[in-house]
């Protein structure tokens, strides 16, 4: 797991600032302020050349005149933010690595910081000995090279990916949003409309589902039902402008907008259109909700509104009372995001956050709240509603219903713990 640093702790500046304001402030008066006095003690890595009126020593000589990097990386200074690995990894083939949503701004994941699920591994494929067969209930049965797949129009949108394991309903919940929802992460990307796909080959009569297998060693199979291969879903080979990450299934992967991460199926090898579907391990034994009455809830496609606060969130620290915001995430497979509640007050009341634009359809949608924090413990939390008029539920209400033996797609309001010490943690572990 990841440490999350304080939230502070990169602007040392922050812990002398003056927090002036009262939440009303923020109507035209200052809302934080810096302290011009200079009087109070420096942090444990400054040195008071590099501070105000000092010219600091990065500005005496020139730097490298290019980062010296063909591929660029993060400032050293950024070392801390990375996907939160599972220590024991080694002895288990399948793995998971997870987004550090705390530490993200904005909506888009970094392609490096992108979650991974694998059931076998990420395999090397070399992308000039890549084929796509598409095949079953076609006129003409079809085989793509990547070259092929290339010169159809493509398309590039913006889109979340989840897996539905995120987390399981299963203790400990464990401590920073990246432990409880990090297996999310969303990206703009590029590809051709499956749909273009299929009508290149010609459907024929009967064909109701879309059977997608990966070149993995776990060679995963998910079917997928034919009126989400004709509507938006995608075959991606670029994700933010490059080309898809080996992690994210290199050189080639199925995108299914809003459907849960194990059908999107990556290194995607073959595409068999069929009459009914395929009953494979990953929509039987895997992936499918055990309810309370014994029966087995299966083919569970979209992933359900959702939200979370990242900012402040578990792990990490606020410095002083005064102005905070209360920033973070909320998305919905079913389209897009309406509006996001927040309370502060461990769920007596709610107030309507602010989202940023741009609000997209099966997309990260980021929200903030501007809050002055008394000092008191606290307990906050946020609720997504989306464009269907769906509310997030709490964790209570969904055990209600799904009883004890479910295990995936747990969408539950998730409260964050406020101590009096500004110490942030989870309020449902
Ligand atoms: N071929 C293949 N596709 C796969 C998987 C896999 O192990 N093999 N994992 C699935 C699961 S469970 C999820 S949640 C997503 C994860 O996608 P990512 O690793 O790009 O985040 O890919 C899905 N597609
Ligand atoms: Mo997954």
């Amino acid at each position: 797991m990841t440490d999350s640093a304080d939230i502070d702790e990169n602007t040392a500046a922050t812990s002398r600032r003056r927090f002036l304001c009262k939440s009303g402030a923020l109507v035209g008066g200052a809302v934080i302020a810096g302290g011009l006095a200079g009087s109070e003690a420096l942090g444990a890595s400054e040195s008071a050349d590099n501070l105000p009126p000092n010219v600091p020593e990065w500005m005496k000589t020139p730097g490298d005149p290019m980062g010296s990097q063909p591929y660029g990386t993060p400032s050293p200074f950024e070392k801390g933010v990375i996907k939160n690995i599972p220590k024991n990894l080694s002895q288990y083939l399948s793995a998971s690595g997870r987004t550090p949503l705390q530490d993200l701004d904005g909506i888009i994941t970094p392609s490096g910081l992108f979650y991974e699920r694998h059931h076998a591994g990420v395999p090397t494929i070399d992308p000039a000995q890549h084929r796509l067969m598409l095949h079953g209930l076609v006129d003409k049965s079809l085989i793509f090279t990547m070259d092929d797949i290339r010169r159809f129009p493509s398309e590039s949108r913006i889109h979340f990916l989840e897996c539905s394991g995120n987390p399981s309903y299963k203790k400990p919940y464990g401590k920073t949003a990246s432990d409880l929802v990090g297996l999310l992460s969303c990206a703009e990307w590029t590809g051709v409309s499956l749909k273009l796909v299929l009508q290149e080959a010609g459907l024929q009569a009967g064909a109701k589902w879309v059977v997608a297998e990966g070149a993995d060693a776990a060679g995963l199979t998910r079917s997928i039902p034919i009126e989400k291969c004709l509507d938006d879903a995608m075959l991606v080979y670029s994700q933010n402008g490059e080309r898809l990450r080996p992690q994210q299934g290199y050189p080639l992967r199925l995108l299914l907008p809003g459907f849960e991460g194990n059908m999107n199926v990556k290194w995607l090898r073959r595409l068999r259109v069929a009459a009914e579907p395929t009953y494979s391990r990953e929509e039987t034994s895997k992936y499918t909700d055990l309810m309370p009455d014994g029966s087995a809830r299966d083919f569970t496609f979209y992933m359900e509104a959702k939200s979370i606060i990242t900012r402040p969130s578990g792990g990490q620290r606020l410095s002083t009372p005064g102005f905070h915001e209360i920033s973070g995430i909320a998305w919905s497979g079913h389209g897009k995001i309406r509006g996001v509640d927040v309370s502060v007050d461990d769920g007596k009341s709610w107030q309507e956050a602010q989202l940023q634009e741009p609000v997209l359809t099966r997309a990260l949608t980021r929200f903030r709240l501007p809050w002055h924090w008394d000092g008191q413990p606290a307990v906050i939390q946020s609720r997504a509603t989306d464009e269907t008029g769906y509310v997030q539920p709490t964790l209570a209400e969904l055990l209600a219903v799904r009883g004890e033996n479910y295990y995936y797609h747990n969408n539950a309001i998730w409260p964050w713990r406020i101590a009096a010490g500004g110490e942030v943690t989870n309020a449902n572990a």
